[in-house]
């Protein structure tokens, strides 16, 4: 693992990805960066092929439309597995997840503090030590019943399940079919999660400081969030009939994304 990666998704973060982007660079000097725009209306992408032009650990995908964070990931996965990047790290562009706490989910896949190494750090607000700042009171609360209805339903030991500040060993994502991934929004952390332990994968939480975003939109919205539900719920209930493991439950999924693909 020498070659960390830290991939940043952006829709509309004009204001946030140039400090956000400064922040990895100074607290992990040897971390690279990949921006994943979606072709954000306020021009993200040109901020971040300036960001780029300006420093050759920086680099831009460029999507087309703004397709759900999940797919924004999954498509900077597979460059950076191409490319060899080890680790990768997941970091919101907004400022909710701190750079400056970047070492801290790396030495947590080294096993620095804990029983062993790690295939899955996860910066988690909802262990002793982490903590949230300016977060509404029903953003917390939605966060919080969120993790522990998925935590119930597929039976995970992760406190925040839904979190968004992660690192993987390149290894990991290997072992996670990718390819049966299917959720686009924020419900992604939870499938992406429930793979992880289908393979079995080890995960260990850190704690993080997750600070509400200080410009810009937030892009959750309710679809994301039904998304979310109705997806932990069908697997939920699917893995209690014994046909549960994140594999399996991925059939239907997979055609109707083939479905889709085909134009069907
Ligand atoms: N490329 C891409 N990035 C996205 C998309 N949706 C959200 N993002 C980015 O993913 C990160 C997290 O999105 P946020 O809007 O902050 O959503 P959130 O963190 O779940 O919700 P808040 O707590 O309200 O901020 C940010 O960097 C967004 O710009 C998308 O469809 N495509
Ligand atoms: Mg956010």
């Amino acid at each position: 693992m020498s070659r960390p990666l830290v991939v940043i998704p952006t829709y509309n973060e004009r204001e946030s990805l140039a400090g956000t982007v400064a922040r990895v660079r100074a607290s992990v000097p040897a971390a690279s960066v990949l921006v994943v725009d979606d072709a954000s209306p306020d021009g993200t992408g040109a901020l971040a092929e300036e960001l780029a032009s300006a420093d050759a650990a920086v680099q831009v995908l460029h999507r087309t439309a703004k397709n759900g964070l999940g797919a924004a990931y999954l498509e900077a996965f597979g460059w950076a597995l191409e490319r060899g990047f080890d680790p990768i790290v997941q970091l919101d562009a907004d400022g909710s997840h701190l750079p400056e706490q970047l070492p801290r989910l790396l030495a947590g896949l080294e096993g620095e503090g804990s029983a062993g190494p790690a295939d899955l750090v996860i910066g988690s607000r909802w262990i002793a030590g982490g903590s949230i700042e300016n977060w509404p009171r029903h953003r917390e609360l939605l966060s919080r019943w969120g993790s522990a209805y998925a935590r119930a339903m597929l039976r995970l030991d992760t406190r925040d399940a839904t979190a968004g500040y992660r690192a993987f060993r390149a290894d990991a994502l290997r072992r996670i079919p990718l390819e049966d991934v299917h959720t686009r929004g924020y419900g992604f952390q939870v499938d992406m999660l429930w793979h992880a332990r289908d393979a079995g994968l080890r995960v260990v939480e850190v704690p993080v400081t997750f600070v509400e975003r200080a410009h810009g939109r937030s892009k959750m919205n309710p679809a994301i969030v039904a998304e979310a539900m109705v997806r932990v719920t069908a697997w939920g209930l699917r893995s209690r009939f014994g046909r549960g493991s994140a594999a399996q439950r991925t059939a239907g999924e997979r055609r109707s994304a083939e479905a889709k693909r085909s134009g069907a």
